[in-house]
């Protein structure tokens, strides 16, 4: 089923210099197209409607500090199974139980700054987009 979903490149992966290498993996995904792309530095309103679900949780504040620590590099992905491909290219939360080969495996360490974030189903991304690329899908 075609999908779209909104993806971040967090804070870490833009000081590291992988936004090249994250989006080149996502490009080279047969099927997909970027849709929309910007480079920004988010503030803590938007990062609260983004993570809104974590408020209260110990991480959330440090999290958000993370994420307006830098530029994020904002995208959306439209395509085949988009959601559930990117959670894969991805991998799970914590870098160290992400396999070889997923981006977290491969280039993170802590939970924290595991370097991008997708959608985690149909309603978020729908959410999210709005978020991020309000009134443009
Ligand atoms: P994301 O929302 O960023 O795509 O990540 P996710 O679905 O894999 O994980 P989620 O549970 O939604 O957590 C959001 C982000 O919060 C940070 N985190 N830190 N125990 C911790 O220190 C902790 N737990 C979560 C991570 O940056 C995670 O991606
Ligand atoms: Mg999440």
């Amino acid at each position: 089923m075609t999908a779209r979903t909104l993806v971040l490149l967090k804070p870490d992966a833009v000081r590291r210099g992988l936004i090249g290498e994250i989006i080149g993996r996502i490009e080279r995904k047969a099927g997909w197209t970027i849709s929309a792309l910007e480079l920004r530095t988010l503030d803590h309103d938007t990062l609260e409607q983004h993570y809104g679900e974590h408020k209260g949780k110990p991480f959330y504040e440090p999290l958000v500090e993370f994420m307006a620590s830098g530029p994020v590099v904002a995208l959306v992905v439209e395509g085949e199974r988009v959601i559930e491909g990117l959670r894969a290219l991805a991998g799970p939360t914590d870098p160290i139980a992400a396999a070889p080969g997923s981006i977290r495996g491969d280039y993170g360490v802590i939970v924290r700054e595991n370097l991008i974030h997708a959608s985690d189903s149909e309603e978020s991304a729908e959410r999210e987009l709005k978020i991020f690329f309000p009134g443009r899908f």
